[in-house]
Formats: structure tokens, sequence, C-alpha cells
């Protein structure tokens, strides 16, 4: 960590997710002394490669814009390189660098073999028009698309890159390569998209969520529980879609200028409009209470001022501080789940920990999506779709498996189920032995 400090001294993100897997799986790193001769994690937290490049394209007024792509390539010790792209104003190498080594652990959970990636700009999809995220995203893929492969390095959306921008990355990639083979996942399903992709990351989390409260007594259920939830983009979505047919009340949807204060739950109308709300691309979630008045907005608040039981995080990495859990706890919020990557900050973690409330770290709640992903790519590789039903049996297996590898790995000697050490451990033991078995590569 000290070396990586010294290196990486301003990649902040980087080396706090670094930090929080090492400090999980120093035991088991003590128990197996071929990790250390075969310096492992010294291997593990340096990406494989790192792409940059330059996009230029030209905006509606005919004015040249340059912004900077990136991908990481991160881990491919288990399979090809998987991960989203992101394009948002913030996205640097320590956020790409983070994301891509939460992936690799991720990956490795879903029992697919991928390993880890992740990608990017910090081009502001805000207030652009059709024609412009089309010219980005074709900017983008005539650099990107030499380093990526369905064997290879298979892209996919994150923040500000859905099914729209896929459709335009994989236009392009087609267009130059002249081969159709499912090297991006997100795809439109008149294309060799996945039914289930776009709701199985916010379903996933919300199975998930259902294994934590059978584990702790198998006649709890999300009937009539509240839910809080961060974000109203597609993943927070998916989250108040599926916790509102399991018979949850979501009491809170939130954006970057405040929380939507919902005390009476979702309808479909409601869900439906936050797909409205989203596709404006404004990034305000006011609106939702001038259409429904049994709701009332409160600026520059967020999700978790919100009495609720359990609390989803949807939106961003850190948006949930010691203070906001504080809050939660406070509230009497009794259950955490992350669904946005690394969206606690340390303190609010260490938090829940010590009030030994429920709580699970993104790369095990919201591994759904990129498994979903997989499937998409098994679907590819065979030439054929699956039902909507035969996907979200195969992503209920996998919710499943996934908890299960937590508690095998997280379970402390007094019953409480460390799901952060659980998640870490079970991701890092099968990257580990299987860069072991490589060699020195
Ligand atoms: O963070 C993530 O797991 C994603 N953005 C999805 C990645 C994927 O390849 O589907």
């Amino acid at each position: 960590m000290a070396s990586l400090q010294a290196k990486y001294g301003d990649q902040k993100e980087f080396l706090q997710a670094v930090r929080e897997v090492l400090e999980s799986i120093e035991d088991v790193y003590n128990q197996h002394p071929e990790f250390e001769a075969a310096r492992i994690v010294e291997r593990l937290v340096e990406p494989d490669r790192i792409f940059t490049f330059k996009v230029t394209w030209v905006d509606d007024e005919g004015d040249i814009q340059v912004n900077t792509g990136y991908r990481v390539q991160f881990n491919n010790a288990i399979g090809p390189y998987k991960g989203g792209l992101r394009f948002h104003p913030s996205v640097n190498l320590s956020i790409l660098k983070f994301l891509g080594f939460e992936q690799t652990f991720k990956n490795s959970l879903t029992t697919l073999p991928m390993g880890g990636g992740k990608g990017g700009s910090d081009f502001n999809p805000k207030g652009k028009s059709d024609a412009e995220i089309m010219r980005f995203c074709q900017a983008f893929m005539l650099e990107l698309w030499r380093n990526i492969g369905p064997d290879m390095d298979v892209p996919a959306g994150d923040i500000g890159v859905g099914g729209r921008e896929i459709g335009f990355l994989e236009g392009m990639y087609k267009k130059l390569t002249r081969e159709h083979n499912g090297v991006l996942t997100g795809k439109g399903l008149q294309f060799g998209g996945s039914l289930i992709r776009p709701e199985a990351t916010g379903f996933g989390a919300v199975y998930f969520v259902q294994h934590m409260l059978h584990e702790t007594d198998p006649n709890l259920s999300l009937e009539g529980k509240t839910v809080a939830i961060s974000g109203f983009g597609n993943v927070a979505w998916g989250a108040a879609t599926k916790a509102t047919q399991l018979g949850a009340r979501v009491v809170a949807i939130s954006g970057p200028d405040g929380v939507i204060y919902n005390p009476e739950g979702m309808t479909k109308e409601k869900l439906d409009y936050m797909l409205e709300l989203r596709a404006s691309n404004n990034d305000v979630v006011a609106p939702f209470a001038q259409k429904f008045p049994d709701a009332t907005f409160i600026p520059g608040k967020k999700a978790w001022s919100v009495k609720c039981d359990i609390a989803l995080p949807c939106a961003f990495q850190n948006e949930m501080s010691a203070a906001d859990a504080e809050e939660l706890l406070a509230n009497g919020t009794w259950l955490c789940a992350e669904v946005s990557n690394m969206g606690c900050q340390p303190g609010a973690i260490e938090a829940f920990q010590k009030a030994r409330i429920l709580f699970a770290p993104g790369k095990a709640v919201n591994a759904g999506g990129v498994a979903t992903s997989g499937l998409e790519m098994t679907q590819n590789a065979m030439h054929i779709s699956w039902t909507a039903r035969e996907v979200d049996e195969k992503l209920h297996t996998i919710m499943d498996s996934i908890h299960a590898s937590c508690v095998k790995y997280g379970t402390q000697s007094d019953g409480y189920i460390n799901y952060v050490k659980g998640a870490n451990v079970a991701g890092f033991m099968k990257v580990a032995e299987a860069m072991l078995a490589q060699g020195v590569i």
C-alpha cells in the first residue's frame, strides 16, 4: 500500500478501492505463502495495460471539440477483459483504475469467465443532441476498435452510456471491422442484445437483498419495507421496479438537485416516468414532484435524510458519507446494500459494521449487471437468444451463488456476516489461483 501510495499518490479513488481489498484479504494472504512468493498482490494492483487517446468531434454549432478517451485492461486471468464505459466529466485515470480493479473481483464473483476492464471519457452527455452523441461515439470507437474484441476485451455501458450509445458504438465497430461478433454488451434486442440486461443491475441487487433478509430470518421479506434509493438512472429504476414488485415501498429517489420524498411508494406510471426523466438528459429529479402531487421535492437534500428500513445507493462512488450513514442509523435503517460502485465512503461502511446492521458492498450487490452481460456474450457466441425467463432464472442462480460466497468467506466467529470481507476474499481467491496457474506473465 505504501509503495502504491508513493507511485500513485494522486489517484485517491484507486487507492481507496485497493486499500479495502487488501485489508480484507490480509488473513487469507498470510495463509497462502505461495501467493506472496508469486507476488500476486503486486501484480494484481497494476493494470495489464491502459490506452489513452484523443477523441475529436464536431458539435451541432460546427465547433470542434476535443475529449480524452481511455480503456483500462486490468486483469484477464479468468477471461477476456470485461467492463463498462463511463462518459462523465469527472472521468480520469484514478476513477477508471478503481472501477477496473473492482470489476476484476466482481466479475470473478459472477461465476462466469470474465476478466476486469473499464473505460470511458471525460465527455459530458448532459444537454447533447442525439447527433452529437452519435458523432462522439463514432469518434471514440474510431480509436478504440483495434484494442477490443469478443475474446479480448468486451466493453458495455456505465454512467452516461446506455442503449443509445452502445448502438452507435456497435455501428461504428461493425463498419470498421466488417464483423458482427458481440464485441459490446447492452446492445439492442434487434442486434444481439439480451433480454433483462437493462433491468439486470437493479433486479440483481434486489435479489441479493432478498438473500440477505432470508439469511437473517427465513420469514423476512421485502413486503411492506420502506426503501430509500439515490439516483434516478437505469440502475435506480431497476432496483425501484423490482423492490416495488416484491411489495416494498420506495419512499425516496434523488438527483443532484435534491430528493423526492414519495411516502406512498411507486406505481407503474411513476416508474415509467423515471425513464422519461432520465431520457430528458437534464440530470434533475425535481419534475417528478410536479407530475405526482403525492410526492414532495426537497431541494439540496440526499435520499439518506428520508426515514427508511433499507438504503440502496444507486448513483455514484462515495455518494454516502459517514455523516449520512449516521443519519440513516439514527432513523432506524437496518440494511444498506451498495448498488453503485464504491457508493459508500470508508467511514460509512465502518459506521454500518460498528452498528452491526446488514451491509453489502457494490461488487457483490451490483454484479447482476455484468453477469447478464456475460449471458449476452454466451448467447452471441452460441448465435441464439434466451427468453426473459431463462435469463432471469440464470441471474437468480448467479446472485444466489454470489451471496453464498460472501457468507462462506465473510461469516465471523460471532455469526455476523462481513459481506465486504466475504466478497473481496471470494473474488480474490479465484483470480489469484488463476494467476498462479498461468505462471509469471
Ligand atoms: O460496473 C459495472 O459492472 C458495469 N457498468 C457493467 C459492466 C458490463 O460489462 O456489463
